[in-house]
């Protein structure tokens, strides 16, 4: 089991209680699909990806960023128990996405960029380490159920 250090839980969760989660949401796939375009392939109905203003604008990009972002608010509601929140997710996103698991590390690393860039100072080289920690953590956690 990962362990957690009590300064890494504190400091994830301080910096967590002042995150717009869904305009942080739109912005971390936002960024994804635009740093990492084959990532496109998966959101082929979500309407215009082509180029970044479509891909920042589109609603449907913004709604589904939130929603995986809640999912980083129940891991971070509970982080001693981030397998067993992530296993439905784990088995949707290898039996019925398809989604490779080394795109759930891209992600993470787009987390911590998008935090770093707004929080600025605040986001200290502990902070840092500890959100590079949780995005391996969910990344591992979302892994799980592959096959
Ligand atoms: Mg996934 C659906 C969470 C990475 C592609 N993703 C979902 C859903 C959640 C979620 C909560 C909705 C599930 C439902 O409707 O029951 N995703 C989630 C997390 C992570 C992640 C927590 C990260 C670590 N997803 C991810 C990545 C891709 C992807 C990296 C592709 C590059 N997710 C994906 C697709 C869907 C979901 C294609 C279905 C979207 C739809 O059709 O609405």
């Amino acid at each position: 089991m990962v362990h957690w250090t009590a300064e890494e839980k504190q400091i994830i969760q301080s910096i967590w209680s002042r995150v717009d989660v869904p305009a942080v949401g739109g912005d971390v796939l936002a960024n994804l699909l635009v740093v990492y375009p084959w990532t496109q392939r998966f959101f082929s109905h979500f309407g215009n990806l082509s180029g970044s203003t479509a891909i920042c604008g589109n609603p449907m990009v913004k709604a589904h960023g939130k929603k995986v972002l809640l999912s980083f608010s129940d891991a971070i509601k509970d982080m001693d128990n981030i397998k067993e929140t992530f296993s439905k997710l784990s088995e949707l996103h290898c039996n019925k996405l398809h989604v490779d698991p080394e795109n759930f590390r891209l992600l993470g690393d787009i987390l911590v960029i998008v935090l770093a860039n707004d929080f600025k100072k605040d986001f200290t080289p502990a902070a840092q380490a500890a959100f590079q920690k949780l995005g391996a953590v969910v990344a591992h956690a979302m892994g799980r159920q592959y096959h």
